[in-house]
């Protein structure tokens, strides 16, 4: 690596790089604190977030609302687990459901988990409620999808890294392109034992794809045309990241499965699961599903409370207003710079798409660069950076943002 390290940040890499495993390629810098919408590292240069945890600390880091909970009720009763009941998972179901507009919600701890959970309500919904005959079940994805680790998962992710020689894989998925509503419409009539449509309103790891407007209301119609259950993934795209508070808002689309993770709880710690109404939630019956943590009192505390401070602090206005500054500022600046050829996304989920191959160095260069000058964000594919700050982000912030962006980018000009 050229950029020199401080011997606090060498010594850390080199823990890792020695005891870890070698799953993650991260960015050189070690961080040891966080505030609001900054994070230190442990030489004490001071940083924007421009990742957010990949959206999960949409609160800003150690929200104090959000810690406080967590710390009350970590002195007060930790985990029982679902053998018995605790006086906190009620009160967290009774506001999620109502804040989302569901019947019911079902608790786990990671964005994979619950969208496992959402795949196994559906299958059992299609069985039991649509008559498909046993083991025919079929759920529809998309190609460049993205829903987590897996093995299930990864069985219908197009990405070799994340696949290959993972195998055997889990049958019952058919893979469309995304964005095409006529595939959609194809697929399905096609195959008679459809369950479910499973979805990303925004394609996050494929570079912050946005799908062309009137995409998810279409695709919705479709499915309840034909009785297939609607599933949005929204673990990246919910909790007011893209202007709403659920991004299929934005097309007044309520999902049949609502899956959610990550600012479920603001980053403090693994909050998720899934929302549905009765006719399909009611499938599950005890002795399905379950999980050892989820929907144990500190989740469900931490989860009241990260919602809370979304709702009180107008995230969701403020991740909409700021995003259409960020892209306007940002598409002022490109015409005078060969080196990005479009900013796109929704909300404060974006991303520039630098011009060069995905084999090249360049967006990492970039992310170095950035990171020198005081902002923290990673590159995807090679050839995308991902911009996605935490929503407590001021607009005087924002600004500061764009210029350290901007004089970066001018840099790098040819
Ligand atoms: C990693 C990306 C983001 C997700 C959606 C489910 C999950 C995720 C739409 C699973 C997780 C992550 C996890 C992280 C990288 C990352 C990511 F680059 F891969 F695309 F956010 F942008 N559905 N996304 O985005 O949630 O089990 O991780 O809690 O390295 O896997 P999880």
């Amino acid at each position: 690596m050229s950029v020199i390290q401080g011997s606090a940040s060498a010594e850390a890499i080199a823990l890792e790089q020695k005891y870890g495993a070698h799953n993650y390629h991260p960015l050189p810098v070690v961080l040891n604190k966080g505030k609001g919408v900054f994070v230190w590292d442990v030489e004490g240069k001071k940083y924007y977030d421009f990742l957010s945890a990949y959206s999960a600390v949409n609160q800003g880091h150690c929200h104090p609302k959000i810690v406080e909970a967590m710390i009350n009720q970590a002195q007060t009763l930790t985990l029982t687990s679902r053998a018995f009941y605790n006086d906190m998972l009620g009160k967290f179901e009774k506001y999620i459901t109502g804040t989302f507009g569901f019947d019911k919600y079902l608790p786990m701890n990671t964005g994979a988990e619950a969208v496992e959970t959402a795949l196994k309500i559906c299958r059992k919904w299609a069985y039991e409620k649509k008559g498909i005959p046993e083991n025919k079940a079929e759920i529809i994805v998309c190609e460049n999808n993205f829903h987590g680790r897996t093995t299930t998962i990864i069985s219908f992710s197009n990405d070799p890294v994340a696949r290959k020689n993972f195998g055997p894989y889990t049958e019952g998925f058919i893979k469309i392109g995304y964005n095409d509503l006529s595939a959609l419409e194809e697929a399905i009539i096609a195959n008679k034992n459809v369950a479910g449509f499973l979805v990303e309103p925004i394609q996050g790891e494929a570079g912050v794809f946005v799908p062309s407007e009137g995409y998810l209301a279409k695709a919705k119609e479709l499915c309840e045309k034909h009785n297939v259950l609607f599933i949005a993934d929204e673990v990246q795209t919910g909790i007011a990241r893209t202007g709403k508070m659920l991004a299929v808002d934005h097309e007044n689309v309520k999902p049949d499965i609502l899956v959610l993770g990550k600012a479920l709880s603001g980053g403090a710690y693994p909050v998720s699961g899934v929302l549905a109404d009765d006719n399909v939630m009611s499938v599950i019956t005890p002795g399905n599903h379950g999980s050892t943590f989820g929907g144990n009192p500190i989740a469900a505390a931490v989860g009241i409370a990260a919602l809370e401070v979304v709702k009180n602090e107008e995230l969701a206005d403020n991740a909409q207003v700021l995003g259409e500054l960020f892209r306007e500022e940002l598409n002022k600046f490109i015409p005078s710079c060969d080196l990005v050829s479009m900013v796109r996304g929704k909300g404060l989920l974006n991303a520039i798409l630098i011009n060069d191959t995905e084999e090249s160095s360049t967006a990492w260069d970039i992310c170095m660069a950035l990171k020198e000058n005081g902002l923290l964000a990673k590159p995807t594919h090679g050839n995308i950076i991902r911009f996605a700050p935490p929503l407590v982000m001021t607009r005087e912030q924002l600004l500061d943002c764009v210029s350290i962006i901007t004089t970066t980018l001018m840099k790098f000009k040819k």
